[in-house]
């Protein structure tokens, strides 16, 4: 077998450490000695990608042999996380390579250090995202995750005098070892241009003549889509699926034509603009920009990802069979430029009729909504669409031609139809991508229940009452291998003990947990992992951060992309308050249950209030820190650039995680589920996920408090007016003076003005409203966390109560009220048997 060592017999320590040193040496070109830190690392990955890849081979031949249908995942994010802690996890290989490295004086955990995780999201709809692939992986569903490899991916936070201050993210700086290109496989996608009736013979279609409703579509210019592959692996199967993201490259052609006109810089320039349409991750969440580049990068991954799976499902096939073989899946509308394309690739290049080119495109398409706020639905006005994409325009018109006409011929009056249509008149011309969605999909879903609720009686109300059936709801969920089974080892050790190891893949199996909830030796352990998870995070961030914290204080934990809606400002007015009263002598610092809040949360580039905020959290920290009398008793942590990472070791320390948006503004949360799971309690609304997840583990182990959607919605309509909160409640009002004096900005009053007359004026969000709720339910958490049995028996419930929050289980729920593939495990095909 020459040097390869034959990867299907089980790897030894030694088998494995020769693998490491083959790819040092022969791939990376560096001796043991020289290896830096990074070379090593890369070694490893290289290493542990090996047994990755005959899982992966005969998962394609398995899947593209048969006739199985799969899915594809389209969606602008995915916020994976480290790779190879979990590549280890999927190969079993875990324990190998820490022998064979430890054999040469090397530490598996340092190595992993050095991986950058590739920050290809924004927040939750990135992360849910990873999560999906990971389940599909691990439950043998055919899934090809498609996507953008930005070369930037969201921003690094640092903190400069309390601000935020963005750094590129460059990931990529020193290669990847995880992902495989294939430059042979490029795509070319067309921007721009004309259309024109199609030439009779040739042009139009495939086999020649052009199709009945077919016309031309001549782009003014091209890119090439390069596919770099990702492996996904299973956990506890052989089978590895594929995450496929796209890189831009200039076409030979683009550059070719500008070279030889002798313009060698317009050349330059040219693939310069070619390749910034994979360059970077817009770090908007949640406040659509309306930017070309940002049209430019949907269509982009799109038009590559559907041309691969047309030829991946079909091959030579026929078109009709195509809802049969492949169901896409849309992560929000990011990627609804799909629709149209899909429809051109039918009608223009494949010659089908448009009634039988718009029935299958329908019965293929699936549309996932996540979220409530008007702001963030996307709209792209059509005098950008048509310049950018003239064919997919003509092919929008004609989609809400029709769709208004059958509207009309139902009996539909000019009111509804002008409030339905696609393309919105005021105050610009502008195609509505949700509705665009939402009529060319077989389901459109919401992300928890209540989400899916308001979805119905209001976002889509009208598409609701009209076509009732098309509506459903899958519930988010997040996936146990890198949530608990990684980022939780002493909780995990716990539950291999108690209940058996099949939680990992079953984590329904969580419920054999509630008969040892009242065990004090059971609560002892649990309470001894709890310790250590927090020994754990007091000594990272204190490398990580230079942070001093104590280990025997609660962990308050409020950790997620900085906005309004999610009212980090309520849990800083509940912190200034404890302040305002130990400093006034209202409240004797022996009474302060001693605790720390931990703030972790990336601000929109552009988003001035957001970014005020965070200021002002670091200059409450400050203050805090400064005051002795609040020494071992309060404390904010804040560090910096908060990611994937990080969460694996803020989530398992927390006692209390805060999920406080104000209801019917959060669609699910997926956060909240990552809290439940690794045993801390909850303080929430009654909004998106936080309903279920009380639901199930039960009101007594759960604090609730605040308006409900129903009453905020009355409150709102009554004229909701802030100022008579501030009046009436005096502690807020001291904690609010105390901002405004400048108690946190060195005596100068201004420097929270912004904050301290949107609360008073605004509030949109409704932060006073509930100031009062919000503040009983924290005395309750204290009363609570007095009895540390009572605690921790509540603790233990939320574990075991919260395998329905598995992202299998959403998956299974996808499966069955939305894609029907059935799963193909992953048959050996003997290449190297
Ligand atoms: C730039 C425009 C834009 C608009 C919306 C960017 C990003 C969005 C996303 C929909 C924001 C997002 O990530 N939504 C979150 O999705 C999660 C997964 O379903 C939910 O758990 C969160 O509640 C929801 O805010």
């Amino acid at each position: 077998m020459g040097r390869v060592t034959d990867t299907h017999a089980a790897p030894t320590p030694s088998s494995f450490a020769e693998e490491f040193l083959d790819e040092l040496h022969f791939e990376l070109g560096v001796s043991r000695e020289t290896a830096s830190p990074t070379d090593l690392y890369v070694a490893l990955a290289r290493a542990v990608r090996r047994h990755l890849v005959e899982g992966w081979f005969d998962t394609l031949s398995t899947q593209l042999g048969g006739d199985s249908k799969f899915v594809a995942y389209l969606s602008a994010e995915y916020l994976l996380g480290r790779q190879l802690e979990n590549a280890l996890l999927a190969t079993g290989l875990t324990e190998v390579a820490r022998d064979a490295l430890d054999g040469l004086g090397l530490s598996l955990d340092e190595l992993s250090e050095q991986e950058v995780e590739p920050g290809l999201g924004n927040g939750g709809l990135g992360r849910l995202a990873a999560c999906f692939i990971d389940s599909l992986a691990t439950m043998d569903v055919p899934a090809v995750g498609y996507g953008i490899r930005y070369e930037y991916g969201i921003f690094r936070q640092t903190f400069v005098d309390g601000r935020q201050v963005e750094q590129a993210d460059d990931w990529l700086a020193l290669g990847s070892p995880w992902e495989i290109p294939h430059p042979e496989m490029a795509v070319t996608v067309g921007f721009g241009g004309h259309t024109e009736e199609p030439a009779g013979t040739g042009e139009g279609t495939a086999d020649g003549a052009p199709g009945p409703d077919a016309r031309q579509w001549v782009p003014g210019w091209t890119v090439e889509a390069v596919p770099y592959n990702y492996l996904v692996p299973g956990y506890g199967t052989r089978n590895v699926n594929t995450l496929r993201l796209w890189s831009a490259r200039a076409t030979k052609a683009f550059n070719l034509e500008i070279f030889n006109s002798g313009d060698y810089e317009a050349a330059v320039r040219g693939q310069t603009y070619a390749e910034n349409i994979s360059k970077v991750l817009y770090p908007e969440d949640s406040t659509p920009q309306g930017k070309e580049l940002r049209l430019q990068q949907q269509y982009f991954f799109v038009a590559a990802s559907l041309a691969d799976t047309i030829a991946r499902a079909l091959g030579d096939g026929d078109l009709h069979a195509l809802p049969d073989r492949v169901v896409f899946q849309l992560n929000d509308t990011h990627p609804v430029i799909a629709i149209p394309e899909m429809m051109r690739l039918l009608v223009d290049v494949h010659g089908l009729g448009w009634d039988e080119a718009w029935d299958l495109t329908r019965r293929s398409f699936n549309y996932t909504c996540h979220t409530l706020l008007p702001e963030a639905l996307e709209i792209w006005s059509v005098d950008l669409l048509g310049r950018l994409l003239p064919r997919h325009l003509e092919i929008i018109y004609r989609i809400n031609e029709e769709f208004l006409a059958s509207l009309r011929d139902s009996g539909g009056n000019e009111l509804q139809v002008r409030r339905m249509s696609i393309i919105q008149e005021q105050p610009e011309r502008a195609v509505r991508m949700a509705y665009l969605a939402t009529v060319g999909s077989t389901k459109v879903n919401g992300v928890a229940a209540l989400h899916s609720q308001l979805l119905r009686d209001a976002v889509l109300h009208d598409f609701s009452d009209l076509w009732p059936e098309k509506f459903t709801n899958v519930t988010n969920g997040i996936t146990p291998r890198r949530f608990v089974r990684l980022a939780n080892p002493g909780l995990s050790a716990l539950l291999d003990e108690t209940v058996g190891t099949g939680w990992v893949k079953d984590l329904d199996q969580l419920r054999g947990l509630e008969a040892h909830a009242e065990d004090p030796e059971f609560r002892r352990g649990f309470r001894d992992v709890k310790a250590a998870n927090k020994q754990r995070l007091v000594d990272l961030l204190a490398t990580r951060d230079g942070l001093h914290l104590p280990t025997d204080a609660l962990y308050d934990v409020m950790v997620k992309r900085l906005h309004e809606y999610k009212r980090q400002m309520l849990k800083v007015l509940h912190v200034v308050t404890l302040y305002d009263q130990v400093r006034s002598g209202a409240l004797d610092p022996a009474d302060v249950t001693p605790r720390v809040v931990v703030f972790g949360a990336k601000a929109a580039p552009g988003y001035r209030m957001a970014k005020d905020i965070i200021a002002l959290v670091n200059a409450v920290a400050a203050t805090i820190d400064a005051d002795p009398a609040l020494a071992g008793r309060l404390q904010i942590a804040f560090p910096a650039n908060y990611n994937v990472t990080l969460a694996e070791k803020l989530i398992p320390a927390a006692d209390l995680s805060e999920q406080i948006s104000l209801a019917g503004k959060e669609a699910s949360g997926t956060g909240n589920m990552k809290f439940a799971l690794n045993g801390a309690l909850t303080i929430g609304t009654l909004d998106g996920a936080n309903v279920e997840i009380r639901d199930l583990v039960g009101d007594d182990n759960f604090f609730l408090f605040g308006m409900t959607e129903p009453e905020a919605e009355a409150l709102g309509q009554a004229g909701y007016d802030p100022g008579s909160f501030y009046e009436q409640d005096p502690a807020l009002k001291s904690a609010i003076d105390l901002i405004a004096s400048g108690a946190f900005s060195h005596g100068d009053p201004t420097a929270f003005e912004s904050i301290v007359s949107d609360l008073l004026w605004k509030d949109r969000f409704m932060v006073l409203a509930d100031y009062r709720a919000y503040l009983d339910a924290q005395s309750r958490v204290e009363a609570a966390y007095a009895d540390p049995d009572a605690w921790t028996r509540s603790a233990i419930l939320n574990v075991a109560r919260s395998g329905f929050f598995s992202s299998d289980r959403s998956i299974r729920d996808y499966l069955d009220r939305i894609w029907h593939a059935p799963a193909v495990p992953a048959r050996s095909n003997g290449l190297r048997d």
